[in-house]
């Protein structure tokens, strides 16, 4: 399947580490959604990637995996996502475990199913900043050199503003969607009603709802209704 990222509005991630009932990946798939996003910060092994994959798979949805550790690539999504933690502290979230993947892996992928995430972590609580050690404590000037380096240094398709478990400031969601030109700003964190995942909507290209899947449903649910009028590119 051919999958373009820039027409994404709305994604679904899904962690392989967290149940999730027959009932509800149904409605997940069925829901309208651009994208479900496979991922999660810990727990993500070969065994629990293949068999979430193997039940979205029942669908038409796109799929995509967020890798997360090398040993957790597991071979038929439609793309791969690669983040690179441009913030983190600890080198090994920016080239370290992409440099053993590739001495690995190198020769035999397929470069058009990847693509690389510039993530930047602003959420200190979230496991994700814990384990790459990032430095959250960054202003909007600070945030819009990271997305500029992103998208216009390194050439990546996606900044990912990444707040996990809490809801993000979206006026600084707003002004580092300015300075993108090329790339496409996702912002995930905290998107927990229509309502917010309206106000995401607003200032971002990609909004990602994760948690709230597991925590209530139906208000996960809601967010794929947001309008993206205002923000088209
Ligand atoms: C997590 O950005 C996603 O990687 C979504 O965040 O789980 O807080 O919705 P939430």
């Amino acid at each position: 399947m051919i999958v373009d990222i820039r027409k994404w509005k709305h994604v679904f991630k899904l962690d392989p580490d967290r149940h999730i009932s027959d009932e509800a990946l149904d409605r997940l798939c069925l829901s309208g959604t651009d994208a479900i996003m496979v991922g999660g910060s810990s727990g993500v092994t070969f065994d629990n990637t293949v068999d979430l994959l193997s039940r979205i798979r029942q669908y038409e949805v796109p799929c995509v995996l967020e890798i997360s550790n090398q040993e957790a690539i597991v071979p038929g999504f439609d793309l791969f996502l690669i983040p690179v933690v441009l913030n983190a502290d600890d080198p090994k979230w920016i080239v370290g475990q992409h440099h053993e993947a590739l001495k690995e892996y190198g020769s035999m992928l397929n470069w058009d199913e990847i693509i690389a995430e510039g993530y930047i972590i602003l959420n200190s609580e979230a496991t994700a900043a814990q384990l790459t050690s990032a430095r959250t404590n960054l202003d909007t000037r600070d945030v819009a050199a990271y997305a500029r380096m992103a998208d216009k240094l390194f050439h990546m398709s996606i900044v990912y503003l990444e707040y996990s478990g809490v809801f993000g400031d979206m006026e600084l969601v707003r002004r580092t969607r300015q300075v993108l030109e090329n790339a496409r700003l996702f912002y995930g964190g905290g998107i927990d009603s229509l309502e917010k995942a309206q106000q995401a909507a607003e200032v971002a290209d990609t909004i990602v709802v994760g948690n709230i899947i597991y925590s209530d449903l139906e208000q996960g649910l809601q967010t794929v209704n947001v309008n993206f009028d205002r923000t088209g590119r």
